[in-house]
């Protein structure tokens, strides 16, 4: 039996293994401060047109609804990043500030594509919250806040990197990756139809371009990405080994967001599932599809992508019929260990932290 806190380090430990105490501050900390020094920055010093002051308190009530409240993995893990490659006495604190405003772009990245997604999915609570587009006085122009929170990312990025070497490589990591996302999202919304059951679509291969697409490049090469870049690390060879490991890491976080949807508590997940609703190409429905008779694939035909409770249930009565959360526990271990073989065999010289760090909060995770 493995434990990833035996052998990885925890968020408070630098390079050299000391934690930090008493008035210093940990990263998580420093993260929370920048962000409200952030929301300042975007909308009280950067835009000073008087007849703009309507529009920016708006995308201040935006910034504060819909960045903060999440796991805030993929935003500390820039910083988190840094620190392993770049040695403590090398990294000034400008460095560790623009390190935490890029991580704060990519959650700012996150609330664009969470707030459109959740529209996109008829979603209805989001961080133990309504969904933004859910607010009564919101509605539709969710769509153009997604926009907003986008376009704060570049002038963030603007403000605090333009003058670094690694700008361009920057701007285009982000670009680059959004455009992989919302490749990923097409896919994912073209494989689920409103209203068109049709389970042979719901292939493993088709799974797993839309998870790689949808959420790896954008959760996990892009922080370390990042992070690479602003240390200095731009050879394609080490930016492949990273993606090599980081993409899979990738598509197992959406095999267990894909499992709590079903199976999670929404106390704890902070949103209620969606998926069989949907009509999603889910790796509960791949799964459950490669391990059913003929008579239960009839069945999952009539009830899957229906919004009637009875029909929701009747879907995830059949999952635990054919045991679908002990082979999602067995896909987890297995995973697990073709994970450590990975970062062996591709992390070269770039510190294995890196990817362990990753890999500890996000195995056996359950919300
Ligand atoms: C996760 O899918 C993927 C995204 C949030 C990317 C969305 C991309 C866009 C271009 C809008 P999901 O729907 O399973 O996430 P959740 O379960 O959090 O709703
Ligand atoms: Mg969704
Ligand atoms: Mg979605
Ligand atoms: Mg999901």
């Amino acid at each position: 039996d493995y434990k990833p806190e035996d052998i990885i380090m925890g968020d408070n430990s630098c390079n050299d293994g000391t934690h930090h105490s008493g008035a210093v501050q940990s990263d998580p900390e420093l993260f929370d401060a920048q962000f409200q020094e952030l929301v300042k920055e975007i909308t009280e010093k950067d835009l000073t047109d008087p007849v703009l002051a309507d529009a920016l308190k708006r995308l201040r009530e935006v910034l504060l609804y819909n960045a903060p409240g999440g796991k805030r993995n993929r935003g500390l893990s820039v910083i988190g990043s840094l620190r392993e490659l770049v040695p403590p006495t090398k990294l000034t604190q400008d460095d560790v500030q623009r390190a935490l405003i890029v991580g704060w772009c990519i959650e700012l990245l996150q609330a664009f594509f969470l707030v459109a997604d959740d529209i996109m999915d008829a979603s209805v609570t989001r961080r133990g919250q309504p969904c933004w587009y859910k607010k009564e006085e919101v509605g539709m122009d969710a769509i153009n806040d997604a926009f907003l929170l986008e376009g704060a990312i570049y002038r963030l990025l603007r403000r605090h990197c333009r003058e670094q070497p690694y700008y361009i490589n920057l701007l285009e990591l982000f670009t680059e990756t959004s455009f992989q996302t919302e490749l990923g999202q097409a896919l994912d919304l073209m494989t689920a139809p409103p209203g068109q059951v049709d389970l042979n679509r719901f292939t493993l291969e088709r799974y797993k371009a839309i998870v790689k697409y949808k959420t790896a490049f954008y959760s996990f090469y892009l922080p370390v990405a990042a992070a690479m870049y602003m240390a200095g690390i731009n050879s394609e060879e080490e930016h492949n080994n990273a993606k090599h490991i980081l993409l899979e890491m990738g598509e197992f976080f959406q095999i267990q967001d894909d499992y709590l949807d079903c199976y999670g508590d929404p106390a704890v997940t902070g949103k209620i599932g969606t998926d069989i609703q949907d009509n999603k190409c889910s790796w509960l429905v791949v799964t459950a599809l490669g391990v059913m008779t003929p008579e239960q694939r009839a069945e999952l035909e009539s009830c899957y992508g229906h919004h009637d409770d009875a029909c929701v249930e009747k879907v995830k009565t059949l999952y635990n019929t054919l045991q679908i959360p002990t082979l999602y526990q067995q896909y987890e271990d297995e995973s697990y260990q073709r994970l450590q073989k990975l970062i062996v065999c591709h992390a070269q010289n770039l510190s294995h932290a890196v990817f362990l760090n990753f890999a500890k909060k996000i195995y056996k995770r359950n919300k």
